[in-house]
C-alpha cells in the first residue's frame, strides 16, 4: 500500500524517473557513490540506503528503499539497539513526512497580521537577514535575555543550544517541564541520576507500571522487552484511570483515582517496612534515611489509602507482599510524562526508593549509559559569554532543585506575559510546537502578542510557525544530515537518502548562517554538514564514507570489565531516602502525602494521553497515519453518559477555567466515571496543515496552568472540566 501509494503522489509531483538522472538529481552524490560501491544502489539507483527516522525522539535505525529518485518505504535496521529491525507505525509512515505536500520548502515572511496566515516566499538571503537583524536589535536595546529561545530534544539542538548560549541568553525553553521533570528530578534527588536504566531479564518477574503506557506511548525497545516479559507470564500491575492498550495487555488493571498515586505508593512502602519485607542489608549499605522514611510512612497504610485511591486495601496489601516477595526480580516504573498532578514529584521518590528498598538496584535497574558523546569530536569554539541576567522563570531562585539549563518553560511563558521580572522582546523556536503543547493556549498567544519577532524552524507550518513573523524551512530527514547518535557503544549516522526538496536547509546549516550574521561565527566552525561530522568522527580514526556504508560504526571496546556500580552520584554516595537537599529547600526530605486537589460537583478530571499512530502534536498531518487514526473523540463513562441522557456520537461542549471546545463523544466503560480523556495534538490552528485542520479539538485550549514547586513539572491532569450537550 505504501509503495503505491507514494508513487501516485510522485506522478503527481511531476517527477521525471529515468534510470541515469536519479543518481545525479536526485540523490544525494556522495551518499549515491557510497551506495553505489557496496552493491546497495544499482545502475539505475534504485537500491537501498541507511539512515534515521525522526517521527520520534527513539530515532529508530532505517533502511530507506529508494527507486526511481524517491523512497518509496522504509524499515527497521536490524542493526540498531532502538528498533531491531522494526519500525512502527509512525516510522513507516515518515515518507508521507517528506512528501507531504504542506511541506514548507522556501522561506517566509509574514505579510499580514500575526495568525491570519498571509506569508510570502523569500531568499534565504532575506529571512536570515531579518532575521539575524531584529535578534541583534532586541540584543542591542534589551539585552540578549530579552531574546528567548525554545527547542525539544532533536540531533541539532547541540548547535542550537551553541547559538543561544554564543548570544548570551538564559531564557532556553524545552520540553522537560512539560513533560518528565518530575520523574527526573525525583531520580536526580534519589539516585543522582536522570533515569536509571531497565532491565527485562529472563528472572524479572514483577512490573508496577504507574501511567506507563507502553504499547501506546511508545519506546520502541522497552515496548518489546515488555511485550516479551508478559509472554513469558511476568506479572504486570497497570494504574491508569483509564482502560488503555497497555491496561488490555496487564495481569491486573487498577483504575486508581487520578492523582492518589502517591497514596498508593506510600501504602507500599508501608507494608513493605511493617512486615519487614525489605533488604535488610541492601538498605544498610546503600541507602540513607531509611528510619526518616519508616516514622513518615507508618500511618499511611492500606486502608488509609484505600479511600483516597478508591483501590481495595486487600489489593494493596496483597500487590506490596507480592512485589516484595518477587524482588529483587521486581520492577516499579517511574513512568515517563509524569506531569500529572503538582504532587507528581513526591509520587516520583515513592516509586524510586520502593526500588530501592527491595535492592532492585543492578537487578531490574542500573546506571543509564544514557547518549554519552565523549568519544566524539566536536568544532573548535571560543568560551561562552557569561549571561549575566536571571532566567525569565525564576530557576533556580525559584526552583532550586530544577536542572538551570532546562527551565520551567510554562512559567517562562507566564513571565513573558506579565513581563515579570523583565519583557522578553524575542522568540526563536525550532522544532517545536508551543502553541500546542504549552497548556493554556489562549495564555501562549497572548506571550506571543508581547513580541515584537518571532522566528520558527520546522518542516511545516505548524501552529507555532503560523503565528510566525518568519519560517525557516528546515529539509526533513531524509533530505539532511545531522550530528551523529551515540546509543551504547555504537554511533549512528543520519544521512541524506535524497536531494532536498526545494530550498529546504538543514537545522546545522541555518544556525550556522545566523551565527555568522550575529557575529558569532568562531561558534560555528564548520564548512558544511558532512565538515561538521568529520569533525565528530575524528578520534575514533573512521571516515564519513567507511561509515555510511550501514549506517553506524561501533566504538572501541573499553579494556576493563565493567564492574556493577553501587556509587551514586548524591550529596552522600548513598541512595538517598531522606534527601537533604530537598530538606534544606523546604521541601520534605522523605516522601510525604501531598492531597491533589479533586473536581467540583458536576466536573471531569480531563485526562490527556498518547496514541500509538501519532506524535505529539506533529504528525496529525500525514496522510498514510491519517488512515489509521480514527476521529478523536472526548471518552466518557458509559454510566455518567446514561444519566446525563448523552449518547455516542453526540456533539458536547467541554469547558474548563481557561476554554471551550467542541468535540463529539466515545461512550466507553474504559474509563472512571470521574474523568474524561481528550486525545492530544487535534484540534490545529494552522490552515498551513490542510489534512489535520478542522479535525478533533485541542487539550491544550483547555488545560489550566498549574506547576509542581519542587520539580516545575506541568500538572495535566489537574484541569477539571464540565461537558454537556452542544
Ligand atoms: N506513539 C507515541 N509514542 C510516544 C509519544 C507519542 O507522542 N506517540 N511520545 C513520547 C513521549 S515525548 C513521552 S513523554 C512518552 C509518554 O509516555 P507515557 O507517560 O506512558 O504516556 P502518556 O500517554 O503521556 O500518559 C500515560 C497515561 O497516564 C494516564 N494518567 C493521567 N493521569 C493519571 C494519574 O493521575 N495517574 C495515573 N496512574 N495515570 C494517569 C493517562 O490516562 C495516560 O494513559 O511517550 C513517548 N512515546
Ligand atoms: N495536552 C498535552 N500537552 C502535552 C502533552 C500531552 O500529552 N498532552 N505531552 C507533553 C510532552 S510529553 C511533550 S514531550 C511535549 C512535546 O511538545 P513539542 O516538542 O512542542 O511538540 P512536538 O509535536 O513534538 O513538536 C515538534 C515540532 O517539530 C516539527 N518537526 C517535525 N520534524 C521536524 C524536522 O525534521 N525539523 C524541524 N525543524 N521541525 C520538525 C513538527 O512539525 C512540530 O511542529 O508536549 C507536552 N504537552
Ligand atoms: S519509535 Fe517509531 S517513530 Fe519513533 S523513531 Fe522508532 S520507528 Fe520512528
Ligand atoms: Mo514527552
Amino acid at each position: 500500500m505504501i509503495d503505491s501509494f507514494s508513487r501516485r503522489s510522485f506522478l503527481k509531483m511531476g517527477a521525471v524517473t529515468t534510470g541515469a538522472l536519479v543518481v545525479g538529481e536526485f540523490l544525494p552524490p556522495a551518499v549515491a557513490q557510497m551506495a553505489t560501491e557496496a552493491g546497495m544502489l544499482n545502475a539505475s539507483g534504485d537500491g537501498y540506503i541507511p539512515s534515521m527516522c525522526e517521527m520520534c525522539v527513539w530515532r529508530c535505525g532505517l533502511i530507506a528503499k529508494i527507486k526511481g529518485g524517491r523512497v518509496v518505504k522504509l524499515d527497521g535496521n536490524p542493526e540498531h539497539p532502538h528498533s531491531r529491525g522494526h519500525l512502527c507505525v509512525r516510522g513507516q509512515s515518515g515518507l508521507m513526512n517528506t512528501y507531504d505536500p504542506d511541506r514548507v520548502l522556501k522561506p517566509l515572511i509574514r505579510v499580514g497580521k500575526r495568525g491570519e496566515g498571509k506569508f510570502r516566499e523569500a531568499s534565504w538571503d532575506e529571512a536570515l537577514d531579518l532575521t539575524a537583524g531584529h535578534m541583534q536589535r532586541i540584543k542591542d536595546t534589551y539585552g540578549p535575555e530579552a531574546m528567548v529561545f525554545s527547542s525539544t530534544h532533536n540531533l541539532s539542538q547541540v548547535q542550537f543550544e551553541n547559538l543561544l548560549y554564543a548570544f548570551g541568553s538564559p531564557n532556553y525553553g524545552t520540553q522537560r517541564s512539560l513533560c518528565f521533570n518530575a520523574m527526573i528530578v525525583a531520580n536526580q534527588m534519589t539516585y543522582g541520576m536522570e533515569e536509571p536504566e531497565r532491565i527485562y531479564d529472563d528472572q524479572l518477574q514483577y512490573v508496577i507500571l504507574t501511567g506507563r503506557n507502553l504499547f501506546e506511548a511508545i519506546s520502541t525497545s522497552e515496548t518489546g522487552d515488555l511485550s516479551d516479559a508478559i509472554s513469558r507470564g511476568v506479572k504486570v500491575v497497570y494504574l491508569d484511570p483509564r482502560f488503555t492498550k497497555t491496561a488490555a495487555k496487564a495481569s491486573e488493571w487498577l483504575a486508581i483515582k487520578p492523582g492518589t498515586d502517591l497514596a498508593f505508593h506510600l501504602a507500599l512502602l508501608n507494608v513493605i517496612i511493617d512486615e519487614k519485607l525489605y533488604n535488610a542489608s541492601f538498605v544498610e549499605d546503600y541507602t540513607i534515611g531509611f528510619d526518616e522514611l519508616a516514622q513518615e510512612v507508618r500511618d499511611f497504610t492500606p486502608e488509609w489509602a484505600a479511600s483516597l485511591t478508591e483501590i481495595p486495601a486487600d489489593t494493596i496489601r496483597r500487590i506490596a507482599q507480592e512485589f516484595a516477595a518477587a524482588a529483587p526480580h521486581a520492577l516499579a516504573h517511574n513512568g515517563w510524562r509524569t506531569s500529572n498532578f503538582i504532587n507528581s514529584f513526591q509520587t516520583q521518590r515513592a516509586i524510586s526508593i520502593l526500588n530501592a528498598l527491595v535492592g532492585n538496584w543492578n537487578v531490574t535497574m542500573k546506571a543509564s549509559a544514557g547518549e554519552s558523546s565523549g568519544a566524539l569530536g566536536t568544532p573548535p569554539q571560543p568560551p561562552y559569554p557569561r549571561a549575566s541576567a536571571m532566567r525569565l522563570d525564576g530557576v533556580p531562585y525559584k526552583y532550586p532543585v530544577v536542572p538551570f539549563k532546562l527551565g520551567v518553560f510554562q512559567e517562562l511563558r507566564d513571565n513573558i506575559v506579565t513581563g515579570d521580572p523583565y519583557q522578553a522582546h524575542g522568540w526563536f523556536i525550532s522544532r517545536q510546537n508551543p502553541v500546542m503543547s504549552l497548556p493554556d493556549r489562549a495564555k501562549t498567544l497572548q506571550a506571543f502578542e508581547k513580541m515584537d519577532f518571532i522566528a520558527t524552524v520546522d518542516i511545516f507550518l505548524n501552529d507555532t510557525a503560523w503565528f510566525s513573523d518568519v519560517v525557516l524551512p528546515e529539509t526533513s530527514y531524509l533530505e539532511r544530515y545531522d550530528p551523529l547518535l551515540p546509543v551504547g557503544n555504537r554511533v549512528f549516522l543520519r544521512q541524506p537518502v535524497i536531494e532536498p526538496q526545494g530550498d529546504a536547509k538543514s537545522a546545522l546549516w541555518i544556525y550556522k548562517q545566523l551565527g555568522e550574521r550575529l557575529g558569532l561565527e568562531d561558534y560555528f566552525q564548520y564548512t558544511d554538514e558532512e565538515d561538521y561530522i568529520r569533525q565528530q568522527l575524528e578520534p575514533l580514526g573512521v571516515t564519513l564514507d567507511e561509515i555510511r556504508m550501514n549506517g553506524y560504526v561501533d566504538l572501541p571496546e573499553s579494556e576493563e570489565e565493567e564492574e556493577p556500580s553501587f556509587a551514586w552520584n548524591t550529596p552522600s554516595g548513598k541512595i538517598e531516602l531522606f534527601s537533604d537537599t530537598l530538606d534544606r529547600v523546604g521541601f520534605p526530605g522523605v516522601p510525604t502525602w501531598q492531597a491533589p486537589p479533586q473536581p467540583p460537583q458536576g466536573q471531569f478530571y480531563l485526562l490527556t494521553g498518547k496514541v500509538a499512530q501519532a506524535t505529539q502534536f506533529a504528525t496529525q498531518n500525514n496522510q498514510l497515519l491519517k488512515k489509521y487514526s480514527d476521529e478523536p473523540r472526548l471518552w466518557l463513562n458509559t454510566t455518567v453518559a446514561e444519566d446525563r441522557g448523552m449518547e455516542d456520537g453526540d456533539w458536547v461542549e467541554v469547558t474548563s477555567q481557561v476554554g471551550q471546545v467542541h468535540i463529539r463523544l466515545k461512550v466507553t466503560q474504559g474509563i472512571r466515571p470521574d474523568c474524561v480523556y481528550l486525545t492530544p495534538g487535534f484540534g490545529h490552528l494552522s490552515k498551513g496543515l490542510t489534512a489535520a485542520y478542522g479535525v478533533g479539538a485541542s487539550d491544550s485550549a483547555l488545560h489550566v496552568t498549574y506547576t509542581d514547586p519542587a520539580s516545575g513539572s506541568q500538572a495535566l491532569s489537574q484541569t477539571f472540566v464540565t461537558v454537556r450537550k452542544a
